[in-house]
């Protein structure tokens, strides 16, 4: 070792180690990212009702339960092979899927999870026909609840990333929760949505109507930690997501956009594009949340009306992407515009980055798409 590196490292054996640190913090200030400061879930909505006023209590315990479960889900869906969870329910859900134990699992667990605590008017799920009814021993609250309790779970058996997509709407004063029409609000009318990932880490993705924040589940301490706060989705992409197999079906306008994508520089784009395809709409767009990129899912021949749900994806999507900055169309109409005609109904989905979603949308007004 050289004589510098030798009276460098005699000098610091000198110095106490106060010293070091207050050297160190000058010198090498820490960089604290959200997660440094160890801010909890649990902390972000107090602070968001108590100095923000954006939210009220009730809404606070519902975001802080169905979190909860969402842990609980995290912990279900990590067991894999080793619990009896793999593999189908032997069922079929009222969108003629089969369902897969998991699909029936997390959707129990979201059940229970809210239905005693005094907030929710009532709930709807992907895996459910009609609505649940808070039973009578409980009291009723003001928030209506919608969920897929396990989006992608088509790939739990082979263990790519799943998650839970949940949106809370307002339960219309003196509506009887029992039925349907009082779920039918447009995605505009929501007052937070949300999706978890289980993934790699277990995400947390939130909005409560300012902005999207991102909470990672610390397992050894159990709490959704905030590693991220105001995100924004880069207006501009090279990444574009779409499920290719389905390319003969595409409308015009869908196929042009693809087709400049492909011929990348060489084309009217100018820049060759990347795909991802997870067929997992929650991994797909938290990467997209991150580094930009679009979603397609488009109306076509074969998916006529679309095959995304949009209560309960479509919507609380459509909310979380615009309070980063993004957008969400059917390829014509704005997602949070459109007034549902059923719980279950179907749409086309383009979403992500603002600049290429305007574009696809903007191929649909070309083509006079009706
Ligand atoms: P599953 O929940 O049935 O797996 O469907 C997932 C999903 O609704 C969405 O998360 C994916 O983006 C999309 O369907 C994948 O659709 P394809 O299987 O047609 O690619």
């Amino acid at each position: 070792m050289g004589a510098h590196r030798q009276g460098v490292r005699r000098q610091a054996r000198l110095r106490p180690r106060a010293v070091d640190g207050i050297i160190g913090a000058v010198f090498h200030p820490p960089i604290r990212p959200a997660a440094m400061r160890r801010i909890s879930l649990s902390r972000y909505l107090i602070e968001e009702q108590r100095e923000k006023h954006w939210i009220e209590a009730d809404l606070r315990l519902l975001i802080e339960v169905v979190a909860r479960a969402c842990k609980s889900i995290s912990i279900a869906v990590s067991k894999g092979a080793l619990a009896d969870a793999l593999g189908s329910a032997g069922a079929e859900n009222v969108q003629g899927e089969v369902q897969k134990k998991l699909d029936v699992i997390s959707n129990e667990i979201l059940l229970e999870a809210n239905e005693w605590g005094g907030h929710l008017a009532a709930m709807a799920s992907e895996e459910m026909e009609h609505p649940h009814q808070i039973p009578h021993r409980f009291p009723r609250g003001e928030y209506l609840l919608l969920f897929d309790p396990l989006d992608g779970s088509s790939n739990i058996d082979v263990n790519v990333s799943v998650g839970t997509i949940f949106s809370v709407l307002r339960c219309p004063e003196g509506a009887s929760a029992t039925d349907d029409a009082v779920f039918l609000q447009r995605g505009a009318e929501q007052v937070a949505a949300g999706f978890a990932v289980y993934g790699p880490s277990t995400l947390l993705v939130l909005t409560l109507g300012h902005g999207v924040a991102v909470f990672t589940l610390d397992r050894e301490m159990g709490s959704f930690i905030l590693t991220q706060d105001g995100l924004t989705i880069p207006a501009d992409t090279a990444e574009f997501a779409i499920n290719m197999s389905n390319l003969r079906h595409w409308e015009p306008p869908v196929r042009r956009y693809i087709d400049e994508c492909l011929a990348g520089k060489t084309g009217p784009r100018g820049k060759d594009f990347n795909m991802r395809w997870v067929a997992s709409m929650v991994a797909d767009l938290f990467r997209i949340l991150t580094r930009g990129g679009v979603f397609m899912y488009p109306c076509d021949a074969k998916n006529t009306r679309g095959r995304l749900r949009l209560m309960y994806e479509a919507n609380p999507m459509a909310f979380i992407v615009e309070q980063a900055g993004g957008a969400a169309t059917d390829g014509r109409r704005r997602i949070l515009d459109i007034v549902p005609e059923a719980l279950h109904q179907r749409v086309g989905l383009v979403i992500g980055s603002k600049n290429e979603v305007e574009r696809v949308t903007r191929y649909h007004q070309d083509a006079g798409a009706a």
